[in-house]
């Protein structure tokens, strides 16, 4: 089964979503994601200037061995370009050995291990009353679990708020967005707020909370401890996780569980974390960390440890990797909840997918392969746009994480 044919779609129905389109011989056609918020072109051309050529006349069905031969094969190893390109090339192979054998991924990837897959929304507000309102509309929408972000007192932008009615995921055209940061102001905030939430919607809602990296260790260390009263489900990038050692200090001072991984690329980034149970939930996603066959290797090392995956998805990563990564979870005997953001009907509309939500659950579907496709004509309409993720400053000006 030779792959005769490949191309790399880049679209921007609302934001930009890069696709890879492998076709074999037999005439199937596999799809991976490789879109990579705000440097989606580096991505398109390591595939279309580097990996295409390589991969016409190979044998489709040898996963594993293509997997090694463009990881290996590179001599560079790593990194979020090389490693959403390998990404995007798994995950197509993977829809045409599932399409070839007539059955929806899962099946391939050893059955279902449950009969659908949690799924936490995103309830964010300008501040606590407006938070709590959006937490309530999540609930009313059927979700058990709901992550919770509010504006802070004293700052003028901060991560997470949505406005209007767009899901929040920042990308801005042109220049990136400058977002304000104060620790200070940050850390007086939300403990308040989680209790509010907690009193306001009672014991059994999952509520979970993204610091996005903007803590130091120890100041991470203290939000848990004091968020330990609201047993939230998750503390989420509490501190930039380049030096994994640094969750030793947190763990020394918090039972609050922590989620880590969204920014990740290969099991390398995250074996001290898990070897060490420095973390409970793994986030890293199908798209940005070598496709499903890296990403089930991540799961089994976690599987040994106690640690649960809790894939990212935002709306940055495109339907293709919320099929993908809807399958994985359905299938990986670890699993722990799947973020989900639902993507606006023009994104819906460029990518028809199987997958559905009910009830605070998601299920991918029984269409053959990962049962997400992708019309080519209307994607051909939404021009690829440059678009940057926000920084963030402190106060007085200094470079911040974002
Ligand atoms: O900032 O996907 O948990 N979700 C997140 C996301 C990330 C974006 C970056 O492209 O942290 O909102
Ligand atoms: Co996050």
């Amino acid at each position: 089964m030779k792959i005769v044919d490949a191309k790399v779609i880049v679209c921007s129905p609302g934001r930009n979503f890069v696709t890879l389109k492998l076709i074999t011989e037999d005439g199937i056609a596999g799809l991976g994601d490789a879109t990579l918020n705000g440097r989606e072109l580096s991505v398109a051309s390591y595939l279309t200037d580097h990996i295409i050529p390589l991969l016409i006349g190979r044998d489709a069905r040898r996963i594993e061995d293509t997997w090694q031969y463009l990881y290996k094969g590179a001599y560079w190893r790593r990194g979020p370009v090389t490693m959403s390109a390998i990404a995007a090339v798994d995950v197509a192979l993977w829809d045409i050995k599932a399409k070839s054998l007539n059955v929806p991924l899962y099946q391939v990837l050893g059955g279902a291990s449950r009969d659908a897959v949690m799924v936490y929304g995103h309830a964010s507000g300008d501040d606590v009353e407006q938070t709590l309102g959006s937490f309530g509309h999540f609930l009313s929408l059927g979700y058990k679990a709901v992550r919770a972000q509010s504006g802070i007192p004293g700052l003028n932008s901060t991560y997470g708020i949505s406005h209007g009615t767009m899901a929040y995921e920042p990308a801005e055209k042109n220049a990136p967005p400058e977002n304000q940061w104060s620790t200070e102001h940050y850390l007086r905030h939300v403990p308040q707020f989680f209790a509010r939430l907690r009193k306001e919607f009672g014991p059994e809602v999952h509520m979970l909370h993204d610091a996005h990296h903007r803590l130091t260790p120890i100041e991470a260390g203290r939000l848990g401890k004091e968020l330990e009263p609201f047993h939230p489900f998750w503390l989420e990038d509490p501190t930039p996780a380049e030096l994994q050692e640094s969750f030793r200090l947190i763990r020394q001072h918090t039972t609050t569980p922590l989620a880590v991984g969204e920014v990740f690329d290969t099991i390398f980034d995250c074996q001290q974390l898990i070897q060490e149970q420095l973390i409970d939930y793994i986030r890293m996603t199908v798209v940005h960390a070598g496709g499903i066959s890296h990403l089930r290797k991540i799961a089994n090392l976690a599987e040994i440890y106690q640690v649960r995956t809790g894939s990212h998805g935002a709306t940055d990563l495109s339907p293709v990797c919320m099929g993908a990564a809807l399958h994985f979870d359905l299938s990986v005997h670890n699993f722990g909840i799947q973020e989900y953001m639902p993507h606006t009907p023009e994104t819906n509309s460029v990518f028809p997918h199987a997958y559905t939500f009910r009830d605070g659950f998601m299920h991918p579907g029984d269409a053959p392969g990962i049962g997400v496709d992708i019309d080519e004509p209307l994607a051909a309409k939404y021009q690829y746009q440059t678009a940057y993720l926000p920084i963030n400053r402190k106060l007085d000006g200094t470079m911040h994480s974002w």
